[in-house]
């Protein structure tokens, strides 16, 4: 039986990012689609039948006078070998957003509604051509920004999360026939149970690989969620310079002025493969300056946001009292200590290393931002900092949060089943209860356990034509 969610009418949208473009699709899916086409499509060789997934050439026409809206090519796909499992027809027209709009209102007008966000792929959910974690990864896919995000995204499309579900459910299944069998023919004593054998399958087999991806799912997140790299020091030490060549663009202003960054700059970048919101502050000094005073607050703030901090001083000078203050601030949390400014002459740096080992400071970078000096080695840096500190490798395998909270459910239920098998005299009754949850968490991953608030809280976050 289909879930209360499925629609039986025929939903269409705009596929494609509006605007002026080459081309722009608006898909069709549903029982009218290839009816609709029909209505206002006019083939270049005038036909009755369209071959599925063939491509046709020809002119949207407005049906009331025949006056054609467009050029396009467009495609009957015949169910079930498409997105939806429903059949789809793709028009491909010149992307302008009034010829969009003009052929989109011609469909509503042939019989379709306009598509919900994420509907196409709800549809292809519930009809079953991908399960809910395969769903999820479209959405992924689509907002990936790196290399890793994109193939984290690509295996979990491709089933490998449900792969690995799909086992464990497997197993808990084959241990829930024996535990049931064990309700229903008591005489038979709780050895048709063997308890110490299911309890050894669920440590030794269960729950290590429910373990494991729970582990996934933090190693793997700053791939897919990215970090906050916090850029802070004291004025004009070269904060702004560094964001701007670490975004390669000039975004900040840059001004031999100390004090010119007075709020905060956020902009994302990617950084040896990993997305990076890089965060430029204001340089952090006593100031009566009201706008300034505010700028210090702010910045201060967002040392506390950060999964790294450069703290970045400036070798042409000699160490202050404010460069140690500032220290004292940045060094409660993670950081690098980045002294710029090497390529004046004559420098401080002899007296900056110095300073810098009273302070037990045993790890620094000197660099040069104008002279572009190991600025590929600060990138070097950043990224073993940032994956040693968060312990992250890329695993074949990242859960997204929901997945990982429905993990750790089932890891919960399996804790307490084995705490009831160890007992001298295990109530089958009871375990079952608790294995079947432990089921019952792992289906929600794949969507074969869901409720209806949920699935629209996902698909809701999809765009119009996904
Ligand atoms: N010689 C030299 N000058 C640099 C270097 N990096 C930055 N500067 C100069 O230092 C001055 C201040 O640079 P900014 O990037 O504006 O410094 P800031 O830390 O953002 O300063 P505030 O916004 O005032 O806190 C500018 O004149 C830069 O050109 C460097 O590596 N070498
Ligand atoms: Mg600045």
């Amino acid at each position: 039986m289909k879930p209360k969610l499925y629609q039986e009418d025929t939903i269409a949208a705009i596929g494609t990012p509006l605007g002026k473009g080459a081309i722009g699709v608006i898909k069709i899916s549903g029982e009218s689609a290839l009816s609709i086409l029909k209505k206002i499509f006019r083939p270049f060789k005038p036909r009755e039948q369209f071959e599925s997934h063939k491509l046709y050439y020809g002119f949207i026409v407005d049906p009331k006078s025949e006056r054609i809206i467009d050029e396009v090519l467009a495609v009957y796909m015949k169910k079930p070998k498409t997105y939806t499992r429903e059949d789809v027809v793709e028009i491909y027209a010149h992307s302008g957003y009034y010829i969009l709009k003009k052929i989109l209102e011609l469909v509503f007008w042939a019989g379709a509604r306009p598509a919900e966000p994420g509907e196409f792929t709800l549809r292809a959910y519930l009809n079953g051509r991908i399960d809910l974690s395969q769903a999820e990864a479209i959405q992924e896919l689509v907002s990936a920004k790196t290399e890793t995000a994109l193939n984290l995204a690509l295996n979990t499309l491709l089933g490998k999360l449900s792969e690995k579900v799909n086992t464990l459910r497997n197993e808990l299944l084959e241990i829930l026939v024996l535990v049931e069998s064990a309700i229903d023919f008591p005489e038979e004593d709780i050895e048709i149970m063997e308890p110490q054998k299911l309890s050894k399958k669920i440590k030794e087999k269960i729950l290590p690989t429910i373990e494991t991806l729970i582990k996934n799912y933090e190693e793997g997140k700053i791939y897919k969620e990215g970090i906050n790299l916090v850029i802070a020091g004291k004025p004009n030490v070269g904060k702004s310079s560094l964001m701007n060549v670490l975004l390669k663009e000039e975004r900040a202003i840059v001004t031999p002025i100390p004090g010119t960054t007075r709020d905060f700059l956020e902009e994302e970048a990617t950084i040896e493969g990993l997305p990076v919101k890089l965060i430029d502050t204001a340089g952090l000094r006593e100031t009566e300056d009201i706008v300034e005073k505010i700028g210090v607050e702010r910045a201060k703030k967002k040392l506390k946001e950060a999964d790294l901090i450069l703290f970045l001083v400036d070798v042409s000078e000699t160490p202050s009292e404010e460069d140690f203050k500032i220290y004292q601030e940045v060094k409660k949390f993670p950081h690098l200590v980045v002294l710029n400014k090497i390529d004046v002459q004559p420098n401080y740096l002899k007296e900056w290393k110095e300073k810098l080992s009273k302070w037990d400071v045993d790890e620094f970078l000197e660099i040069s931002v104008k002279e572009n000096i190991n600025l590929d080695v600060l990138s070097k840096k950043i990224f073993e900092k940032i994956t040693s500190e968060k312990k992250a490798e890329v695993p074949e395998v990242v859960p997204n949060l929901r997945q990982k909270i429905a993990l750790e459910n089932a890891r919960e239920y399996l804790l307490n089943t084995l705490k009831e098998l160890e007992k001298p005299n295990p109530l089958p009754e009871l375990v079952a209860i608790e294995v079947r949850s432990a089921i019952s968490s792992l289906s929600e991953i794949i969507g074969e356990v869901t409720t209806e608030d949920l699935l629209t809280q996902i698909f809701s976050t999809f765009c119009i034509g996904k």
